[in-house]
Order: C-alpha cells, then sequence, then structure tokens
C-alpha cells in the first residue's frame, strides 16, 4: 500500500517542458488564452490548440476541460478555470477545490497517470498562495486516497516561493 505522499511531487519548472501524460492550464472562462501559465502553453503548443478550444463552447469557473498537447511534450492539456479571489467568502475555497476535483476526474476518465498542476489562481487571479497550497494539498490527497488509477502527481512551482508554500502542506 502506498501513501498519498509517494505519489505528489514539487517541482519547479516551466510546466510546459513537462514529459507528463497531461498538464493543467489554469484558464479562463472563454478557454481562448490569456497570460500567465495560459499564454505560456497556448505559445508553446502552437495555433492548434486555440482552434481545439474554439470548438469547447468555453468552461464554467471550477470546472474543467480536456485538450490534445498538440505541440507540448505533454499528451493532454486539462484547461480548468479558477476562482477570481476577492475576500474568501465568496466561494472561492470550494471553486478552488473544485478545479483540482475535476481534473483529477478527467485525468482519469481519460487514462492519464502522470499529471502536473499550476498554482491555479494564484497568479492574475491573485488568491492568497498559502491558502491556495492548502486546498490542492488536501483535494490531491484525498483523491490519491479513493484509490483512482493515478501514479504521479506533480505540483509545478514557477519559483522557489511558491515550492516552499507547497512544502508547508505536503507530506513529501
Ligand atoms: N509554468 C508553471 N507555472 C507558471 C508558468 C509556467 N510557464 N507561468 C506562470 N506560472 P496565472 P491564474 C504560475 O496568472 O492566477 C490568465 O490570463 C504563476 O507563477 O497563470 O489562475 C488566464 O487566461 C502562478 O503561480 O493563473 C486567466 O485569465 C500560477 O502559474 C488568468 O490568467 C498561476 O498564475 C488566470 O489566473
Amino acid at each position: 500500500m502506498t501513501s498519498a505522499g509517494e505519489k505528489i511531487v514539487i517541482v519547479i519548472a516551466d510546466i510546459t517542458t513537462l514529459e507528463v501524460d497531461a498538464i493543467v492550464n489554469a484558464a479562463n472562462e472563454s478557454l481562448l488564452g490569456g497570460g500567465g501559465v495560459d499564454g505560456a502553453i497556448h505559445r508553446a503548443a502552437g495555433p492548434g490548440l486555440l482552434a481545439e478550444c474554439q470548438g469547447l463552447g468555453g468552461c464554467p469557473t471550477g470546472d474543467a476541460k480536456i485538450t490534445a498537447g498538440h505541440r507540448l511534450p505533454a499528451r493532454h492539456i486539462i484547461h480548468t478555470v479558477g476562482p477570481i479571489y476577492r475576500d474568501g467568502t465568496r466561494g472561492e475555497p470550494e471553486l478552488l477545490a473544485s478545479c483540482y476535483r475535476r481534473s483529477l476526474e478527467l485525468a482519469v476518465a481519460n487514462d492519464v497517470r502522470t499529471i502536473a498542476f499550476p498554482a491555479i489562481s494564484c497568479g492574475i487571479y491573485g488568491y492568497p498562495l498559502a491558502a491556495a497550497c492548502t486546498i490542492a494539498g488536501a483535494e490531491v490527497t484525498a483523491f490519491i486516497e479513493t484509490g483512482e488509477a493515478i501514479d504521479k502527481i506533480i505540483f509545478c512551482c514557477f519559483s522557489a516561493d511558491i515550492r516552499a508554500a507547497y512544502e508547508q502542506v505536503v507530506k513529501a
């Protein structure tokens, strides 16, 4: 029996370079690209990604949709829409938790065994980092403990301070 911690990895990297079954994009409801990690993913994946996204009809906050990886090393991209943080009382924690759950459900449904998440909502959408990492760690751990077929979940951090925040909440 493996503990959840054995399947969780924290790395500092540009998520577009990771060789995993799926990377997660912190998108907006249009799914038509933007700044931050979304912009980086669209640039690296190429125009085929935007063309595929145009057929998806957007995505509500807290939900997720899947596309091919196009020019990325990852086979799939799971686009999820995190909440814009206001004061924490507008359903933000539940919506952020839902992003992780829905992304992992879609992953399993598409035979994804290795998946990398950026710190959803922690950039342009302003979610406080420590609070977001606590939610991410709890959701991912709970999902692994359900026994679903997932081998590795990577928290992909863009900087050392983000990695330190994950290390506070995830027992490596
Ligand atoms: N690899 C890994 N992490 C990254 C990368 C990268 N290449 N680039 C940025 N990050 P953000 P949000 C980190 O702003 O807060 C877009 O315009 C970044 O340091 O990308 O959910 C969308 O279209 C931060 O920790 O996403 C939406 O409109 C984390 O990724 C809006 O931004 C998330 O920051 C979504 O805002």
